[in-house]
């Protein structure tokens, strides 16, 4: 058993009751998002935002609210990327896609719903009791910015207008560090703000994001080139059929591999710098760079 196994129980246990019942004229958004959330996911930025907690020392338990406030993001994202004017795919998670159960109109919608929740999650004076109201601005700050224009949204929108014929490495750089670094960034800087960690480990915590983000990148692109779909739920070859600019377009498997591996042992070398203990987060590591969905 992985050792984070125990932190992705205790979450989904706090998860499943974290969206609220919605007013009986819009169950079918309920029902959407629902869908959504409880497809399987791996909740890997939930997991390092409580490892984070854990590896500094403090209870797990109050910051709940905060690695489920990501995964409604996560999710969000997941879903608006999925939709006919963005990837338009039909799977997802080896289930069909949200558009292709509730329709686009309520999918665009169920996005949008988990964007504003999460929110209202990180501001209810009743989930967040534990935490300073300047700890919490921290929190709201952070990741604003990284779901936003300096994060997700603007790496996707980077991503869109990519062209693999006359992209190079450094608009890739640009799109991944954003689209995917920024969130797994922002899991594990809540942590540390949570926790209340000095700005030295807060500041290595950021750099092991965005290797971490880097790595997680790379081997996703592997994964659409040579995964198992069975184990990835969706299609392979997706990429290279969109014509999307990725590493191993970019600089071919072999050299893609490499360079996971590489921001592997970097993203390490910032873990074991922030001085935090590394039982949990250390093996995350280790299953991003050998995942194999
Ligand atoms: C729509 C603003 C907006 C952004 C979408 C997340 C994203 C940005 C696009 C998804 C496309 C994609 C496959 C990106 C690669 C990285 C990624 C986020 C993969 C999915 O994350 P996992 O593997 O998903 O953690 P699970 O299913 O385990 O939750």
């Amino acid at each position: 058993m992985n050792p984070f196994e125990p932190l992705k129980k205790s979450f989904e246990t706090y998860f499943e009751q974290a969206f609220p019942a919605l007013a009986p004229q819009i169950t079918g958004l309920e029902e959407s998002v629902r869908y959504s959330l409880m497809a399987g996911g791996k909740r890997l930025r939930p997991i390092l935002l409580l490892a984070v907690i854990k590896a500094a020392g403090k209870p797990t338990g109050p910051a709940m609210p905060f690695a489920a406030a990501v995964e409604f993001i996560h999710t969000y994202s997941l879903i608006h990327d999925d939709l006919p004017c963005m990837d338009d795919d039909d799977l997802r998670r080896g289930k069909p896609t949200n558009h292709k159960v509730y329709g686009e109109d309520i999918a665009l919608l169920a996005g949008d719903s988990l964007l504003s929740e999460a929110f209202v999650l990180l501001s209810d004076p009743k989930r967040t009791e534990d935490y300073t109201p300047a700890t919490l601005l921290k929190v709201v700050h952070c990741l604003s910015l990284k779901a936003g224009n300096q994060g997700m949204v603007a790496g996707q929108a980077a991503d869109i207008k990519a062209d693999q014929s006359t992209g190079d490495l450094e608009l890739l750089e640009y799109i991944h560090h954003h689209k995917t670094g920024q969130l797994i960034t922002a899991a594990l800087e809540i942590g540390g703000l949570l926790a209340g960690l000095p700005e030295d480990k807060l500041g290595h915590l950021v750099l092991f994001g965005h290797r971490l983000g880097q790595c997680f990148q790379i081997q996703d692109d592997i994964l659409d080139l040579t995964g198992d779909e069975a184990q990835i739920g969706k299609p392979v070859g997706s990429d290279q059929r969109n014509k999307k600019l990725t590493y191993p377009s970019l600089s071919g498997l072999e050299a893609s591999k490499k360079l996971a591996e590489q921001a592997y042992h970097q993203a390490v070398t910032h873990l074991e710098a922030s001085g935090l203990k590394t039982d949990e987060l250390k093996p995350l590591a280790d299953f991003i760079l050998k995942r194999d969905h």
